[in-house]
């Protein structure tokens, strides 16, 4: 790390701003020369050294690292959709084309980022309510497995699924049937497309991918090579896989609201083992549920336990799907379990009551090669797991949503929207006061940080994504995915170790975006806006008087980028604190783009002596073109620090209403390399993108408002 020491710095007080004429971030940057489109990197033909050539980067990433500022609008717009599609209103009833507010929510947080060939016009649900034996007997003859056995001229008198099926479904209450024979029916459908999805792969790949449990260790530092990895993403069929996950979801969400009409249901206990694994439907009692090699588990009320991978695909079973209309359960296992979809398609849906998850490595919203979605519609939920969960995704999809209630999420490491290697982990919770933690004890994760003495978890959690830098190890550099933490209202607390709340780290974008309430947000070293090694982190709070904090011993981050990378802490509204003992408050180091803007509010900024907010530090290198590589030479870096309104105190003290800069005589400027912090009595700052041509105005005196209607 760069240690030049504290420069004089030059102080202008504000005195010839005009107040609020312009947009407060264009003029700050003008004061170093900048503009908005000269912020961002493309790469450059000529740049060699550069990493260029790694495979698996999400569609926007490029975009994102070349236009840093629109990593708001694009965090905003993952906002949106949590913020719609987890309304009472849009739970419940299904849109025009009979789609469900889920099935909205998991394409536009999950499948849309991951694979762009969808918009999510309809998952094309066809089957009718059906008769459930028939329904279940279909699977079975779909499956290429008879349904009735003749030998010797005669029918066998065993095994005759039809009779035994009749009289297993004979137990379920006459109204629910066809809804369930419905359910099955389109499981069938939706487990063809699943099946299509590793139709070129092979068993073996599959099962060696499934054994690995420790992506999310071994990608970041390039551990231990899985060449099984590269086979299967190179062989995989995924628009097939994210259609069987569409479908399921938006079939168990049908069910589900129609479901939950019927009326005085009975205990009741349905079991039947089908060729891709049981199915169990229960009624209103308290059950105990075997989840082992479970195909669809349907509970219709009461309070209740689900043993082992409910809710969970593996490498021979494409599919596992739980539905629960209500009641307080608990969810346990030691396996992948409760939406993890590994080499296929795991979704628990759970429509009320007040739950808890707790399970050990993959699961509650977790993908690896697959889809893992866990949706929890109602009550004061807690979630606890150790590894790769709570959202979280590599080569893959996993999405935690939870609409309604004061939650609690728990885990060691690698979650709660984590975008591991080309994959998306969102966790979007509604409305609520919830708590979000990382353990920070290393001692209990077995995960030290080498950034912090081996005292500090890696905790890659609460909107973090990250690569494997293969670049300093055996080359096989894989893109990190994007991970989201989207927590629309309350009151929340944030707490975590290293990497995490919007940070990112190797071609991986991690975005934390909270709406309303008064936030806490403790991190220690890279957290909160910021990353290292070409990537994008971003934590947009929008309204509360919140408390961004790097507690005792942290560092690096409230907007600090590392080596091409894009940090933003965006905080919109409120009296926020800011407190760091180490580097950070819009700094850039090595080629990054970090800024800091706090909107509006009576503020209070803590930070090192030795720094001011809003610095880029030099280094040599940022002149050196007689290396290997040019690419830091030709580079724009940017360490920018805004305060827009209120009365401001900082530590150490500062003026309100002045801008400082570099010195004169810095080298910075010449190397591009610039410093700007700005504190001012008012303005505004528009942080959508602006269109690239002007609008055109309306010829006076015509009318012209015929005809423009809404669409
Ligand atoms: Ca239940
Ligand atoms: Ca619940
Ligand atoms: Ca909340
Ligand atoms: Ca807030």
């Amino acid at each position: 790390m760069n240690t030049i020491g504290l420069r004089t710095c030059l102080s202008l007080v504000l005195l010839a701003l005009p107040v609020a004429a312009d947009d407060a971030l264009d003029h700050a940057l003008a004061q170093v020369g900048l503009d908005r489109p000269s912020l961002g990197w493309t790469p450059r033909a000529h740049w060699t050294r550069y990493p260029a050539d790694i495979p698996y980067k999400l569609r926007h990433f490029d975009g994102l690292l070349a236009e840093p500022l629109s990593t708001v609008r694009y965090a905003r717009g993952h906002a949106n959709a949590a913020r719609r599609f987890l309304s009472p209103a849009a739970l419940a009833k299904p849109g025009e084309r009979g789609e469900g507010a889920l099935y909205s929510l998991v394409h536009a947080l999950g499948v849309s980022p991951r694979f762009g060939a969808f918009r999510a016009y309809s998952a094309n649900l066809t089957a009718p309510p059906t008769p459930l034996d028939a329904a279940i007997l279909d699977l079975h003859r779909t499956a290429g497995r008879a349904t009735r056995h003749y030998t010797f001229g005669t029918d066998s008198p065993y095994p005759q699924l039809d009779k035994a099926l009749a009289a297993q479904v004979a137990l379920v209450p006459e109204a629910a049937r066809p809804i369930l024979g419905q359910l099955v029916a389109e499981v069938v459908g939706a487990h063809r497309w699943a099946t299509l999805a590793f139709r070129r792969t092979t068993l073996e790949t599959r099962i060696a991918v499934a054994k690995r449990l420790d992506l999310g260790e071994e990608e970041v530092d390039a551990l231990d090579y899985a060449p099984e990895v590269d086979d299967l993403a190179r062989d995989w069929d995924e628009a097939s896989l994210w259609y069987a996950a569409l479908r399921a979801t938006d079939a168990l969400d049908r069910a589900r609201r129609e479901l939950s009409a019927l009326k005085d249901l009975p205990a009741f206990a349905f079991d039947w083992e089908t060729p891709w694994g049981m199915i169990r439907l229960r009624g209103t009692g308290t059950d105990e549920i075997d989840g082992r090699n479970a195909l669809l588990l349907v509970d219709l009320g009461g309070d209740d336990v689900y043993l082992g991978p409910a809710g969970s695909s593996a490498s021979d079973r494409p599919m596992g799907l739980v539905l629960d209309l209500g009641g307080d359960d608990r969810y346990l296992a030691d396996v992948p379990a409760h939406g993890a979809g590994v080499c296929g398609v795991g979704i628990v849906l759970d429509q009320a009551g007040n739950d808890r998850y707790e399970s050990h490595t993959l699961g509650q919203g977790a993908g690896q090669f697959g889809l893992g979605a866990l949706l929890d519609l109602a009550g004061d939920d807690r979630y606890a797991m150790r590894y790769s969960g709570q959202g979280c995704g590599y080569f893959g999809i996993g999405v935690l949503a939870d609409a309604l209630g004061n939650d609690r999420y728990e885990l060691w490491s690698d979650g709660q929207g984590f975008g591991g290697v080309a994959g998306v982990g969102t966790l979007a919770d509604g409305a609520g006061d919830d708590v979000y933690v990382a353990v920070r004890d290393p001692g209990i994760t077995k995960r030290p940080s080498y950034h912090s003495e081996l005292k500090v978890s890696v905790s890659n959690a609460q909107g973090c994504a990250m690569g494997r830098r293969g670049d300093g190890a055996d080359g096989h550099s894989w893109a990190g995915g994007l991970g989201m933490l989207l927590d629309v209202s309350g009151n929340d607390s944030y707490l975590a170790g290293n990497w995490s709340m919007g940070t990112g780290y190797w071609f991986g974008t991690g975005l934390l975006w909270d709406g309303d309430g008064n936030d806490a947000y403790h991190g220690v070293v890279w957290s909160q806006g910021s990353g290292a090694h070409f990537c994008v982190g971003a934590l947009v709070d929008e309204a509360g008087d919140d408390e961004h904090a790097l507690d005792p011993g942290g560092r690096t981050g409230l907007a600090f980028g590392h080596d091409f990378t894009v940090a933003l802490l965006v905080d919109v509204k409120g009296n926020d604190r800011y407190t760091t003992a180490g580097d950070g408050l819009g700094m850039s180091i090595n080629r990054s783009v970090a800024l800091l803007l706090d909107l509006a509010g009576d503020d209070h900024y803590a930070g090192p002596a030795e720094r001011r907010p809003g610095q880029a530090l030099f280094d040599d290198r940022l002149r050196d073109l007689g290396g290997a590589s040019s690419f830091f030479a030709e580079a724009t870096s940017l360490g920018l620090f805004l305060d827009v309104g209120g009365t401001d105190r900082y530590v150490p003290e500062r003026t309100n209403n002045a801008v400082w800069l570099d010195p004169a005589d810095s080298p910075n400027w010449v190397v591009r390399n610039l410093s700007v912090g700005v504190d001012r009595a008012s303005g505004e700052v528009d942080l959508e993108p602006r269109p690239e041509r002007p609008v055109p105005q309306r010829p006076a005196g015509r009318d012209t408002g015929a005809g423009s209607g809404s669409r």
